[in-house]
């Protein structure tokens, strides 16, 4: 490709809005551009990233035996109504009208239209197991888009479902999509873990995440330092290795605590540890008030009250519950003396003589013990894992890391078939919702992962198998014959060989060019410059260590296509 005839607008400055170095380096590079906040065109550079990736997901998921096809990105009310997820999403779901005023959404998954498409063409388990998949655009109306493509709102997703006869075949399925999920991201050349993940609102008996390790990542790993158990922070269990308090149980004392509302302002006023307060969240569960308490450093984990309780729907109450069911403003809940329902985490039980909430402004209650001033209904795991937790598998500890989202599978059981009516004939003759799983993707997401684990500071630093361009070949001279012409011969001689090559024929400084070249990450480039052309040489230099040699014009092609197998391997 001719650099003049081609589009590859980058840039010196970075837009204020980009945080993390991978939407930095897209914006930088002429990949993308913003057109609205979390929805961006693909510039050439980024579609043909993200044409790379597609490729790699096609091959894998075809190997798998899955059948790709397209579904529409606009679905009609009506499937979502009847699988009853319509009124269960909120603004997320971005809802359109037609002309005809009829109720539509734009597509941020497709449970409900492969479902349609299956029930219309498939009555017998003879045509079981079927996986089809599909790599579309998505809409999600995510209430705060950032980080460019990693959380974009309009974004493209593979997603694929299997359709079973019953559990084993669905196992089956989802094994097969599990293994062709590690041979994607190897291909892609991404260092990740796979996570048992929480299977959030679809329900189904278990999922993995597979994420991208990355300090921008925005989901935290649980992973043991001696076994391979790992896991999404939101699924993370903890053991039950608390002994009850058995000390001395101290008068229970209200105390005014002027100014002091958050953990870290009441252990400051009482001079004690945050581990020595209790803090007693009010949620809402499915609409039922109920208190849940946890020790002062430890974090409440919503994913686990809300499988504790099998809820749909689990938030923080709003100030006027609180206010109502506790007679507490915001801030000072305690467990003592209120009229719902109180939970605890596993670690309280340990505890003794701490100091909760008076359930009045700016006072607390201190030598506090659960049993003497208040009843748990029940004790379970109720906060976020943390490093130095117990693992629950062995005697090692957990380590926390970040990761990027990058694919999610899940088992669907009939969540979607029963609610659909989308049944087949069994061997008996019986008829029964077929057994699903759905698997997905984040294709624009895993260029931002890819981008986030291969850059420095000069720019993106692409694996030679996922480059844009392999080569970039650089005459520095634009006016002198020699160079313009040993750089075409170069840039003819290897695209000869159907390798990928840039040419840089702009009129630009060398400067210009060898920045450039660094920002977009090609990994080796040829340089044609007068000097090293009067001893019959050009220089070869190599992106991800920085070294560069002087080689005949003669054997350049040779030695540049040595150091692309070098740097394959
Ligand atoms: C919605 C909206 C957002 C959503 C969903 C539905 C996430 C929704 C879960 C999934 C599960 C799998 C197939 C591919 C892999 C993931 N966000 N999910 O169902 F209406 Cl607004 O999408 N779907």
């Amino acid at each position: 490709m001719r650099y003049s005839k081609y589009f590859i607008p980058t840039l010196r400055e970075v837009p204020a809005d980009a945080e993390v170095v991978s939407h930095k380096l897209m914006a930088r590079a002429g990949m993308i551009k913003k057109l609205a906040s979390g929805i961006y065109s693909y510039l050439p550079l980024g579609v043909v990233m993200i044409k790379k990736v597609e490729e790699i997901v096609r091959q894998c998921m075809n190997e798998a035996g899955a059948i790709e096809l397209v579904m529409p990105s606009v679905q009609p009310a009506e499937l979502w109504q009847e699988s009853g997820r319509w009124d269960f999403y909120g603004k997320e779901l971005l809802r359109i009208k037609d002309r005809h005023n009829r109720d539509f959404c734009y597509g941020p998954t497709h449970e409900e239209v492969i479902t349609d498409i299956i029930r219309s063409y498939i009555s017998s388990y003879k045509a079981l197991p079927i996986n089809l998949y599909q790599i579309q655009t998505k809409f999600r109306d995510e209430v705060r888009p950032r980080f460019g493509l990693m959380r974009g709102r309009e974004f493209i997703m593979k997603d694929a479902y299997s359709f079973d006869v019953d559990d084993a075949g669905a196992n089956e399925s989802y094994k097969k999509m599990y293994d062709a999920y590690c041979k994607i991201f190897e291909r892609c050349g991404l260092r990740y873990k796979v996570v048992e993940a929480d299977s959030g609102a679809i329900g189904g008996s278990y999922s993995h995440e597979f994420m991208v390790l990355a300090d921008t990542g925005e989901d935290f790993v649980i992973s043991c330092d001696s076994c391979d158990y790992s896991a999404n922070v939101e699924k993370a269990p903890l053991k039950n290795e608390y002994k009850p308090f058995a000390g001395e149980m101290k008068p229970a004392e209200d105390i005014e605590t002027p100014g002091a509302k958050t953990v870290a302002e009441v252990a400051e006023f009482l001079k004690v540890p945050d581990a020595a307060i209790i803090k007693t969240m009010v949620l809402n569960v499915d609409d039922k008030i109920i208190a849940v308490c946890v020790r002062g450093d430890h974090e409440l984990n919503l994913a686990k009250v809300k499988n504790y309780f099998d809820a749909s729907i689990v938030d923080f109450a709003t100030p006027a519950e609180i206010f109502d069911h506790t007679g507490s403003p915001m801030g000072f809940c305690g467990p003592c003396d209120i009229k719902i329902p109180v939970y605890g985490d596993f670690a309280v039980t340990e505890m003794g003589n701490y100091c909760v909430g008076a359930n009045s402004k700016e006072t607390h209650k201190i030598n506090v013990n659960h049993g003497r001033d208040f009843q748990f209904e029940a004790v379970d795991d109720f906060r976020n894992a943390e490093a130095g937790d117990n693992c629950v598998a062995c005697d090692g500890k957990y380590e926390i890391t970040k990761g990027i989202e990058v694919g999610h599978i899940f088992k669907l059981g009939t969540k979607y078939s029963s609610s659909m009516n989308a049944m087949f004939l069994d061997n008996n003759g019986k008829r029964n919702p077929f057994v699903m799983g759905c698997y997905g993707i984040g294709v624009t997401r895993v260029v931002s992962a890819a981008i986030e684990q291969n850059h420095d500071e000069k720019g993106i630093k692409w694996p030679v198998h996922l480059a844009p361009f392999k080569i970039c070949v650089l005459p520095l001279a634009m006016k002198d014959k020699d160079v313009v012409e040993t750089a075409e011969n170069i840039y003819k001689n290897l695209t000869d060989r159907g390798i990928e090559v840039l040419l840089d024929d702009r009129d630009e400084r060398a400067g210009v060019k060898f920045n450039d070249a660094e920002l977009i990450g090609i990994p080796l480039r040829v340089v044609v410059g007068k000097k090293t052309l009067a001893d019959g040489k050009v220089e070869i230099g190599v992106r991800s260590t920085g070294e560069s040699s002087e080689t005949a014009v003669d054997d350049c092609c040779e030695e540049i296509v040595r150091k692309l197998q070098e740097l394959s391997a």
